[in-house]
């Protein structure tokens, strides 16, 4: 089956509107777009498939589209960084304020830029393509930018390096960037993470698909999870398939379980319609014989589990490569904002004291490969590294937060900032043994993942005083790393404006805070 569906009475409007036209045909209209301007627009093709080439539609900023990108593995070249900034730095000058010329790094090792006008999306589209980037399928019912370890291919401790993977998965998926028909339009959205390294940095269980790297009688290949998900009304971890792939099964295998999805995941509900729902209707057996099905021969067993300790690492800081005489080097991106002159200097500094690479993490941070012992002082030098530095305090290291009321729709709070200023002041005041990982969401569809911090912020609305205020749902309990396991709401409604309190007696109470002396205030 290619994307054109047949219409059915059960189908909801999406499932409707996209049989009716595939988001991918909109490729074709963007010059048409371009010259009648966003008002002008059919609001499906405004508000939803422009999505299937990256260009989110805005209603907070009027007229302004959000450009969401698909970087495999979080790789991405200085020359490629420069045309992003370019980008940015377009709609800095044209609105005048910064609010809206900025790019933030996401919670998928992506990038996702503010303040498009549809004028310039043919341009910036095409722009894209020769520079060896592309935004395409990375929103609404195709699979979201394919995660993979940041540090791969560098970490001396990694079991196999997963760039070559990441990026085959992503070329297959989107016909090199093009679009591609045949997976244009799943039931719903779809992630796939490539675990290389044992402190699975890329959070693999919240992801449909993940792959975690298992040795099976001497050879590195991958066990197979699947299903793992959180939406509003369900959150689950991904569960065995109970299969071992070589690695050049991935893509055949995630080719198989994708088509199996796209055939016969369920589409008359949205609130369930991701993988594991239909994992939960055919049971893991039946799912996994439809998927051995699809590939054409059978799956072998998983591998047995890798027993050895490990860890999480968030790679801020600087660290020894496998490559003799070669460092990274993680810089901490507070909230993941970057402005255009940020991103010039990242390109530059890659340049010149590394590769020309860049790579982004999970966290919202960034990390700069392959600079040489020699370079490595003057580097450390450069002014960059005082806004994004390699040694942020505590709370402000772990800080994750979804984009929220500055820009998206479904936001019940404001994150960024609130979370930024709050954390700061709990920094200037408490001693903290280590970071403690807070990550802010702006409402339940979860986005900044809650469900795997130590303390996990979903935003709601709340009343206080008989009025209705901004307030947080507190997660707490979820561990990262090779044992990882979701954490669950654990106090419900606290207002915003009380909650620095509460969060200083929890990081006390349960993670070994103290409040400074004076002395260490001042330090
Ligand atoms: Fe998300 C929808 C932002 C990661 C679950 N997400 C949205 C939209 C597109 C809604 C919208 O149109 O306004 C948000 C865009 C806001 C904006 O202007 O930035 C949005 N999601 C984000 C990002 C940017 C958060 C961030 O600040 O980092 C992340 C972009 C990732 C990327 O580069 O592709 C982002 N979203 C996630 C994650 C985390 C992950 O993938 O590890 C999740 C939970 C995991 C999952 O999907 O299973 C997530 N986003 C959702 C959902 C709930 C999905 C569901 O099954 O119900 C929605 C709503 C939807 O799809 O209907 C959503
Ligand atoms: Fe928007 Fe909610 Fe996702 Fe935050 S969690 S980006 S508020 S959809």
């Amino acid at each position: 089956m290619t994307s054109t569906a047949t219409v059915t009475a059960t189908q909801n409007k999406f499932e409707k509107f996209k049989a009716e036209k595939d988001g991918l045909a909109i490729k074709a209209e963007l010059e048409h777009f371009a010259q009648i301007g966003w008002e002008a627009m059919d609001e499906i093709d405004r508000d939803y498939r422009l999505k299937w080439v990256g260009f989110f539609y805005r209603a907070v900023t009027p007229g302004k589209f959000m450009l969401r990108l698909r970087i495999p593995n979080g790789i991405l070249t200085a020359s490629q960084m420069r045309v992003l900034a370019e980008i940015v730095q377009r709609y800095t000058k044209a609105s005048g304020f910064q609010k809206e010329g900025n790019a933030d790094i996401t919670t998928r090792q992506n990038i996702q830029i503010r303040g498009i006008q549809i004028e310039d999306v043919p341009h910036i589209f095409n722009r894209l393509l020769s520079a060896g980037l592309t935004s395409v399928q990375s929103g609404m019912d195709n699979v979201r930018n394919i995660t993979g370890s940041p540090v791969a291919g560098i970490d001396a401790d990694e079991l196999i390096d997963t760039v070559g993977i990441t990026r085959n998965l992503q070329d297959t998926i989107t016909k090199n960037g093009e679009g591609n028909p045949e997976f244009s339009n799943l039931p719903r959205k779809f992630n796939i993470a490539v675990a290389g390294c044992r402190d699975n940095s890329v959070h693999a269980e919240i992801n449909d698909i993940a792959f975690i790297p298992a040795y099976k009688d001497g050879v590195i290949g991958f066990n197979v999870l699947v299903g793992g998900f959180f939406s509003a009304k369900r959150c689950d971890a991904a569960i065995p398939l109970h299969a071992w792939v070589p690695p050049e099964d991935v893509v055949p295998v995630s080719r198989a379980i994708l088509e199996v999805y796209r055939d016969s995941g369920l589409r008359a509900n949205r609130q369930k319609s991701r993988l594991m729902w239909l994992i939960d209707e055919l049971g893991l057996e039946g799912f996994r014989s439809q998927v051995e099905k699809y590939l054409g021969r059978p799956l072998q067993p998983e591998a047995e589990k890798d027993e050895i300790e490990w860890e999480k690492r968030d790679h801020i800081g600087v660290y020894r490569q496998k490559q003799h005489g070669l460092n990274y080097v993680g810089l901490h991106v507070p909230i993941g904002r970057m402005y255009a002159s940020d991103m010039f200097e990242l390109a530059r500094l890659a340049e010149v004291y590394g590769s020309g690479e860049i790579r982004l993490t999970v966290e919202q941070n960034l990390i700069i490969p392959n600079i040489p012992d020699t370079r490595l002082q003057a580097f450390l030098a450069e002014p960059l590294l005082q806004k994004f530095p390699i040694d942020p305090k505590p709370l402000q290291r772990a800080l994750v937060s979804c984009t929220g009321g500055e820009f998206c729709g479904f936001a019940l709070i404001e994150t960024k900032n609130r979370a930024l200023g709050i954390i700061k002041e709990l920094d200037a005041e408490l001693f903290l043994p280590k970071p403690v990982r807070i990550h802010w969401t702006g409402c339940p569809n979860s986005c900044g993942q809650p469900q795997v911090a130590d303390i996990g912020l979903m935003g709601t609305k709340t009343r206080k005083d008989g009025k209705a205020v901004e307030g947080v749902d507190l997660f707490m309990g979820g561990k990262v790393g090779k044992d990882a396991q979701l954490g669950s709401c654990v106090k419900k409604g606290i207002p915003c404006e009380d909650l620095k309190p509460i969060l200083q007696d929890l990081l006390i109470e349960k993670f070994g805070a103290r409040l400074k002396t004076e002395e260490e205030k001042q330090t």
